[in-house]
């Protein structure tokens, strides 16, 4: 394919209730998505940075400035464009993976449209549809936190995710296991709130039957992981940490993981995602999908991601209405717990122009 431009567009989307994790609360996500047009076909990729540097040290205003200063240009230069000669060619720029993650993903929704192939298909699918997890952010109280637990297992999803930090951590566990029983599948995130002096209280989890503990240490300390994981049974799971393939082999050797959450944007793109996912296969080490409020453009290829046969623990692949009243795209409804994997050309979605245009702050054309 031969690029025509790429069309950065911010748009800001209202969360239908705020989001709360150890990093800070969400009431709207405002998005960079991009769509490339290439002389065979156009591509839709969402930027999963978030607003502030605090989830990463990306943000949109600085996806958009690299995409539009460096990455953008010099994928202007690529006389044959395809999805797999996104991330060579831009690999001379240090980090901003969730920029790159954008652009590879329109550049290969773009391919895959022109051919008539689904991303599902492109990736190694084995699934036509996933089982969904939900994540719960931290509450003002047990009872709300019930509530909204409640809630989502009555609306089928099959697996709680609670977002714990340094005082709401041992209590709301114990008040879902004691309101909801032992059967339901539950782990907890504490987007880096800890450090290796709460190894005891962490250990308090245990009683509880989690899945996994989720990113208790900051992204940088992956070896204070291994050690957690010497004293206590929960299986600890990694997602800021790991940032490619070569970093989850690194993890894996090391003992610092048991359990991986995949994040395409977090990795580079859907490609290293499918590398990651190959390692932790072939390691044994089980994976799931994670997300990053993606509205139904993103969430299309994290559905098609998570059909993969490595992804053995059900995702924070939730229906579109756990964040959004009105998605961009035809809204990903649940059907007994689970997604249906789309199977139409490329990501399989495209965005609704009247819901697009309704969110969009601001579109900027960058020609080649
Ligand atoms: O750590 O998984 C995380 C959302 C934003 C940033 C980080 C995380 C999350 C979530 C929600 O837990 C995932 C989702 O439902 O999209
Ligand atoms: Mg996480």
């Amino acid at each position: 394919m031969k690029l025509s431009g790429v069309e950065l567009r911010l748009i800001t989307m209202p969360l239908v209730s705020p989001f709360r994790t150890s990093f800070g609360v969400q009431t709207t996500r405002e998005i960079l998505l991009l769509r490339v047009v290439t002389d065979e076909a156009e591509g839709w990729g969402e930027c999963v940075a978030m607003s502030d540097p605090l989830y990463s040290s990306e943000y949109v205003n600085a996806a958009h400035d690299v995409l539009t200063r460096f990455l953008i240009p010099t994928l202007g230069q690529v006389s044959t464009l395809d999805g797999n000669a996104v991330a060579p060619a831009l690999a001379r720029f240090k980090g901003h993976r969730m920029a790159k993650a954008a652009l590879e993903t329109a550049v290969l929704d773009a391919e895959l449209r022109a051919q008539g192939r689904s991303m599902a298909r492109e990736l190694g699918a084995v699934h036509d549809r996933v089982p969904c997890g939900v994540s719960v952010g931290i509450m003002d109280s047990i009872g709300e936190l019930l509530d909204a637990v409640g809630g989502y297992l009555d609306a089928g999803y099959l697996r709680i995710k609670l977002k714990i930090e340094p005082g709401w951590d041992i209590e709301p566990v114990r008040a879902v296991r004691e309101r909801f029983g032992d059967d339901v599948l539950l782990q907890v995130d504490a987007n880096t709130a800890y450090t290796l002096a709460d190894a005891r209280h962490l250990a308090g989890l245990d009683p509880f039957g989690l899945l996994l503990i989720e990113q208790p240490f900051d992204e940088e300390d992956v070896y204070a992981h291994a050690e957690l994981a010497q004293v206590i049974q929960t299986p600890v799971c990694l997602d800021e940490s790991i940032t490619s393939a070569r970093a989850a082999a690194d993890a894996i050797r090391m003992g610092a993981c048991q359990v991986v959450n995949i994040k395409p944007g977090r990795v580079g793109g859907y490609l290293e995602a499918r590398r990651i996912h190959d390692v932790c296969v072939a390691n044994g080490v089980p994976v799931w999908a994670g997300g990053m409020l993606e509205t139904g453009i993103g969430r299309a290829a994290n559905v098609a991601l998570a059909a993969l046969p490595g992804f053995t623990l059900p995702g924070d692949t939730s229906a579109s209405d756990r964040y959004y009243r009105t998605d961009i795209t035809d809204p990903f409804v649940l059907d007994d717990g689970h997604l249906t994997v789309p199977s139409g050309p490329g990501v399989g979605v495209t965005p609704i122009p009247a819901e697009l245009a309704a969110v969009t702050s601001k579109v900027d054309w960058l020609p080649r």
